[in-house]
């Protein structure tokens, strides 16, 4: 694949099926964290179809057009220590690990997708070795900085096996943010089995799609995320594999996210808790998740917000009022592109990511300044494209809202607080 060229789905990732049935077009964008440089500004931008299908087999929704990773991933500019409540999200996780595995300095954790190397330096700090895979040169780069080794590439079997020959292999492998981006989801299951200690854990945590169409996150869709999973289709993915899922846990991070445990078929020390399975399966079969019908009703009510959105955006800004934007997130680049927003309607937008400072969104080119710009043009409103931080946004801006400023937010429906 060439570095421009798209992939047209015409089968699941998971079963193979070939009846995907097109749910929602949000319309030609460039790639969500492509933020741009001033001299960038000038050049022609690239934009990819971005549309989901729904696999009426398996029901696992999809991206129906993929860009090349390379594009996407090579250098990335998002990283999750940007975000306090996602690094305590990270401390959490590395103490229930702990607790689960009883790791210890000579056990190994493997984060796929390390980025930065936040997650595992909360393992590093509670003493066991650790070794992230990541394909961002750049950010392998800030990883070794803080003493987290990192192998350079995208993770597969035949990178576990290198691993595997190199480090031994792993008590816990980590896969949070990151199932959703990579294609061949079989490879990721075939890595899991090669590189898994006999008794280890592979927790894989993702965005929940139940909580995707019901709360009407439909910025959460982009070109990274190739995947948007219920439990049947992991179910699915599993069912020719040496590993099977024993533990689900639902997390309020993210919007609602699953944290799904795996374990070898082999290991019968941990027990499958099935109640919890069974559970979770018949939620989704209530809420409708196996049926396309509450697809499609999904895309008739974003429709519906983007059209009240626009309408409430609109008349704020023909009264005279300022309304700028906090969080750069890659989700904000999909409610602007899709909405049709520009500077004309968001004067700028503040994120704490140094290396989104001095940069553009890309499609609707507004300037991106660090958080305390706020205080120097007081606005009348801020927009929390950042939705899943919007505590601590709203925490630590306290002074902005008691001088009369308010907070704008989109989903599930438009809301002034
Ligand atoms: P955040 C990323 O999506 C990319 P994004 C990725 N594809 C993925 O799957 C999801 O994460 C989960 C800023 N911010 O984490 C930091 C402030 O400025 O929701 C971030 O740029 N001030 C891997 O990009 C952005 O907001 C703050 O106080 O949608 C949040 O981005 C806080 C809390 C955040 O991920």
């Amino acid at each position: 694949m060439v570095k421009s060229e798209i992939k047209h789905v015409n089968k699941c990732r998971i079963c193979k099926s070939k009846d995907l049935i097109d749910v929602l077009d949000l319309t030609n964008q460039p790639i969500p964290n492509g933020f741009l440089t001033k001299i960038q500004l000038k050049e022609k931008e690239e934009k990819y179809p971005l549309a989901v299908c729904f696999c009426n087999h398996c029901s696992l929704m999809q991206l129906r057009y993929l860009v090349n990773p390379k594009v996407m991933f090579d250098n990335y500019l998002y990283i999750p220590s940007a975000s306090k409540t996602r690094i305590s999200h990270f401390k959490n996780l590395a103490q229930e690990i702990k607790e689960l595995t009883k790791f210890n300095e000579k056990s190994l954790i493997i984060d796929i997708g390390s980025n930065d190397g936040s997650l595992l330096t909360e393992f590093k700090n509670l003493g066991a070795r650790t070794l992230g895979i990541d394909p961002a040169e750049n950010l392998v780069k800030v990883a070794d900085l803080s003493g987290i080794e990192t192998v350079n590439d995208y993770f597969d079997s035949q990178v576990a096996k290198k691993i595997v020959r190199k480090y031994g292999k792993a008590k816990a492998i980590l896969a949070t943010n990151v199932i959703a981006h990579i294609n061949d989801l079989y490879e990721v299951m075939k890595g899991g089995e090669i590189l898994l200690e006999d008794n280890g854990i592979f927790l894989m945590q993702f965005p929940y799609t139940l909580d995707l169409i019901e709360k009407n996150l439909f910025d959460t869709i982009y070109h990274e995320h190739l995947s948007y999973f219920s439990l049947k289709s992991l179910i699915v993915l599993a069912q020719n594999s040496d590993l099977e899922i024993f533990d689900i846990e639902k997390s309020d991070l993210d919007g609602g996210s699953l944290k799904v445990y795996w374990k070898k078929k082999s290991n019968k020390k941990r027990k499958v808790n099935i109640d919890k399975i069974n559970k979770i399966l018949n939620e989704e079969k209530a809420y409708g998740l196996y049926d396309v019908k509450t697809y499609q009703d999904f895309t008739n009510r974003i429709e519906k917000l983007k059209n009240n959105s626009i309408k409430k955006l609109t008349s704020l800004k023909k009264k005279g009022k300022t309304i700028v934007g906090y969080g750069a997130a890659a989700k904000a680049n999909v409610l602007l592109n899709y909405f049709g927003i520009d500077k004309k309607l968001i004067d700028y937008i503040v994120d704490s990511t140094p290396y989104k400072q001095g940069r553009f969104t890309p499609g609707s080119h507004i300037p991106i300044y660090p958080e305390s710009k706020i205080y120097e043009t007081n606005p009348d409103y801020i927009l929390i494209f950042a939705w899943n931080f919007s505590k601590e946004i709203m925490d630590k801006n306290r002074k902005f809202k008691n001088n009369g400023g308010k907070f704008i937010f989109i989903e599930p429906e438009i809301k002034i607080v």
